[in-house]
């Protein structure tokens, strides 16, 4: 047994390079619950990440009762990280769950049943469509709900109202790794493989701090690192991360600064020859604009903008440039920062310039964050159209609308699709009048919380919410929908290297909850939603009819699931798209052919320049004749919206912690990842702590131009300059951690700013300009990890985190 609190990452068990990585099987059974007791393993994957781990759910007396990971999937090798292992079904099933639907009556929300809910959504639904027409329309959903789910909500956007006003919350997540890849590459679609991190021989992890964020594939880079062929590891991030700790070199760049750092990595390889011409010649255009951008970031030039040291960058451009087999992953530090699309293109370019991807060991990850993030993507429920089809290109729309049997002018497609921070402006214009939100929680999410609430709480925006629990965000509802979780309802869903796994319903759901499929299926029998020869719009009896209609979307599209089904997906390990009949096992990496899909026909998009967002359009994309190959992009670096200045000197970027997901709707929920993280802090370095006077513990009013929080600080090992606080902590639970309603507010968004990035549109947590004083003296050490990037600078200021008993989790290692 295992503290699994104290021990993040488990029992290692280290391989070489091309072995298998080992199978370990991670198992946590409810207190008192022995395996004799568990009536039913019921198969699924983790919702808590978008690692994907694949596991089957203990069932005892109609409950979730504990869980293991599956021993014969691609992903996990059995493992699970502890927010798998403690948050996933204990954080579901809880006495506070929403059981029944909720109105707003006399400016209170009072419990109301199914038929007056929907029929008061279907009333303003109509009303507003005979008024004003689908422009009044909002629709903002999530990375965590199912792949069939997305494509109804998809279809009923599209097809059945004609409005462009629908994305995810993938927008604040992910929307710059698909970006990135539909400039680089012409289409979203992951082009590596989790199984380049057994094949390689360096890897780089550009603002990406997997040890917290992806446990388990980070356990897999542990094994890597103590096995026998160990790895070169560098790591682009401005904090002392446990990736930065295990590092060979550790660029601590200056938040906002990722562009010119990898410009100075581009130019080191074309100086030194570390290129590969021929494969540069007959795969990809664009070579001698982009020897231009890079030319003057010198390693010196870099060193001052970015604050690393020169020998830093020749030394990971070396690496990079000189090793057999390399594996690129890029996450927020790069998707949530200045020029981001900018940036992750220019990995995409390293990997290009070298001929490195498609083969084992040569890989681009341009990660996901959430769950189900690349479905949200692939079928549409975000600003892209389903199957990575092109919004510009009509060929593409006649497919969807024979599909769903509708006039192609049906389609919204004069616009690219509305991005969500665009979402919110119409609504806070007034423009949408209804505004859905299904499964995120934006007033604790999304930048600038202040004007968000403002948003939500108008008199004249009629608000959906469709959660499991009463969030900040569901409190300013006009009705909330209570939906069925995960493991109470069935569905697919696809991970960071394209595999999809089946999750099967464990449970029922609680009192009168739905499936968000449901749901939404709901929603469009009583709008009424046809096709054009009259037939319902979306007659589907289920998620497998659901997850049928959209095998048909994908045929012969790059994220090809015809050859996949429920059947197949049940019993062993999850399967990666494409897969099709010809191809049932589906396919480990793409582009080894190096044929990309750029060809006018095929590609998702016609691209953006990356320095202003300006659109390329299919006149000029045509005459660049890209023809499959990949396109070498990139953009001058410009100085991020909000540089420090003397009223606020410093740098603040937030991010995440190993314990706590998200707004913690799931993870506060379970005892032991509750304790290991509890309340909000804010970490700054023993420079600064030491000029402003600060001690661990004291209480600390970090201030942006538009907003206050005041939050104990951890001394911490984040670079001088810089201030970090984790986004978990908004309010919901104020009361149960023993906080006045009335004091200062905690949550991390407070002092984030409206501004995105010109391509993807995602928003730059990352990057914001604060001041910080001591407020209060210390009543004890922050509340912040210890075993984690939050640890304090000195390790005697705070008790080591641990999770006692009830965190204690049975590992049994295979050989
Ligand atoms: N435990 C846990 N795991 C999660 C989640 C969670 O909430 N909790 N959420 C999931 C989701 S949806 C996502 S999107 C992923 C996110 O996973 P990550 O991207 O790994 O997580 P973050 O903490 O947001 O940011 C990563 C790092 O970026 C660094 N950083 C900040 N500014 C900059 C910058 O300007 N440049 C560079 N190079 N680095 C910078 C931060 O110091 C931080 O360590 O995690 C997923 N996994
Ligand atoms: N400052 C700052 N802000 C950030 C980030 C950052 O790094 N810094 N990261 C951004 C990123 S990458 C992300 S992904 C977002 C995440 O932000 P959110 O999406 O707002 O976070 P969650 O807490 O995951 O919200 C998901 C909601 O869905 C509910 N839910 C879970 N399962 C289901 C289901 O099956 N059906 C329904 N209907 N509801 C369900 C949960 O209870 C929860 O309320 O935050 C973004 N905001
Ligand atoms: S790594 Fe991600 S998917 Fe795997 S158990 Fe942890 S939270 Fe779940
Ligand atoms: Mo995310």
């Amino acid at each position: 047994m295992v503290d699994r609190i104290a021990d993040i990452w488990g029992t290692r068990t280290p391989f070489a390079r091309g072995a298998a990585w080992p199978v370990r099987v991670d198992q946590k059974l409810a207190e008192g619950v022995s395996d004799a007791d568990v009536e039913r393993w019921v198969q699924a994957a983790c919702v808590l990440c978008s690692n994907g781990c694949a596991c089957d759910i203990a069932v005892k007396d109609g409950e979730m009762v504990g869980i293991r990971g599956r021993a014969v999937d691609s992903v996990n090798h059995g493992r699970l990280g502890p927010k798998g292992l403690f948050g996933s079904w204990q954080g579901v099933r809880n006495r506070d769950r929403l059981t029944q639907p909720l109105i707003r009556r006399d400016g209170e929300l009072v419990p109301t049943d199914w038929d007056t809910a929907m029929n008061a959504i279907v009333d303003r639904s109509r009303a507003l469509l005979d008024e004003v027409g689908p422009l009044s329309h909002g629709f903002y959903t999530s990375g965590q709900l199912f792949l069939e789910e997305y494509y109804a909500l998809g279809v009923i956007g599209k097809a059945g109202l004609g409005t462009p006003h629908m994305d995810g919350n993938t927008r604040l997540c992910t929307a710059t790794s698909a970006a990135a890849m539909k400039e680089s590459f012409g289409s979203d679609g992951q082009p590596g493989s989790y199984e380049d991190i057994d094949d390689c021989d360096a890897m780089f992890l550009y603002g990406h701090n997997m040890a917290e964020t992806q446990t388990v594939l980070w356990a897999r880079v542990l094994d890597r690192l103590a096995g026998p062929d160990r790895p070169l590891l560098v790591c682009v991030d401005p904090r002392d991360t446990e990736v930065a700790r295990h590092a060979d070199v550790h660029l601590a760049v200056r938040p906002g600064t990722n562009l010119a750092l990898m410009h100075g990595l581009v130019r080191e390889l074309f100086v030194n020859g570390w290129i590969d011409q021929d494969y540069i010649d007959a795969h990809t255009i664009g070579v001698d604009e982009l020897r231009d951008t890079v030319q003057r970031w010198t390693p010196e030039a870099v060193a001052e903008t970015c604050g690393v040291d020169a020998a830093d960058v020749r030394r990971a451009a070396e690496i990079f440039g000189t090793t057999e087999r390399v594996l690129s992953t890029v996450l927020q530090g790069f998707y949530q920062s200045s020029q981001a699309t900018a940036a992750s293109c220019q990995v995409n370019n390293l990997h290009l310039l070298r001929g490195k991807l498609g083969t084992p060991g040569n890989g681009i990850l341009q990660m996901n964050g959430q769950p189900t993030a690349q479905n949200t993507r692939e079928a549409g429920a975000d600003g892209d159209l389903p199957g990575f089809r092109n919004w510009e290109n009509p060929d593409h729309i006649a497919e969807l609308a024979q599909l769903w049997g509708v006039h192609p002018d049906k389609i919204p497609h004069w616009s690219p699709p509305t991005h969500a921070m665009q979402i919110f402006r119409y609504a806070e214009q007034g423009s949408i009048q209804l505004l859905w939100v299904s499964a995120t929680n934006p007033a604790v999410s999304m930048p600038e919380a202040a004007r968000i609430r403002r948003i939500l709480g108008k008199d004249d925006l009629f608000l959906v919410v469709q959660d499991l629990y009463l969030t900040e965000t569901a409190r300013f509802a006009d009705v909330v929908l209570p939906a069925a979780g995960w493991g109470e309802k069935q569905g697919t869903f696809t991970n960071v290297n394209r595999t999809v796994h089946l999750a099967d319903k464990a449970v029922e759901p609680p009192g009168e909850a739905k499936s968000d499929l449901d749901i939404f299926l709901d929603y469009a029998r009583r709008m009424d939603l046809r096709r054009d020869d009259g037939r319902p719009l979306l007659d589907w009896s289920g998620p497998e009819d659901a997850f049928n209609a959209w095998r048909e979307c994908t045929r012969g599209k790059l994220c090809d699931y015809t050859g996949l089904s429920y059947e197949r997906l049940r019993g062993g390990s999850g399967i990666p798209w494409p897969c099709s009949e010809d191809n049932p096992e589906g396919t480990k990496r793409l582009y080894a052919d190096a044929d990309f899909p750029t060809h006018v026909e095929r590609c998702e998009t016609y691209g953006h320049d990356l320095l202003t967002g300006a659109t390329v359009g299919p006149v000029k994309y045509r005459a660049l004749e890209v023809n499959g190959r990949a396109i070498l992009k990139s953009a001058p670096y410009v100085a991020a919206p909000e540089e420090p200045d003397q009223e606020y000197p410093l740098r603040y970027t937030t991010g995440r912690t190993a314990y706590q997901f998200h707004t913690r709707t799931k993870t506060a929920r379970s005892t032991q990842l509750r304790r290991a993280a509890p309340a909000a802090w804010a970490e700054i370095s023993t420079v600064d702590a030491e000029r402003l006077g600060i001690a661990e513990g004291d209480v600390i009013s970090v201030r942006s131009r538009r907003g206050e929080i005041v939050v104990p600080a951890r001394v911490g090992d984040v670079m001088p300059g810089v201030v970090f606080a984790p986004f978990h902590y908004g309010y919901w639970d104020r009361e149960a951690l023993g906080q006045q309603p009335d004091s200062p507010p905690t949550m991390a968004n407070e002092l984030t700013m409206t501004e995105w990035d010109p391509v993807s549109k995602q928003p730059l947590f990352k990057n914001t300009a604060v001041q910080v004083r001591r407020v209060a003296d210390a009543v004890g050490p922050a509340p912040a990890p210890t075993t984690t990037a939050s640890r304090p600078a000195d390790p005697s200021s705070a008790p080591p985190t641990t999770g006692g008993h009830d965190a204690q989790v049975h590992e049994e290692v295979m050989s």
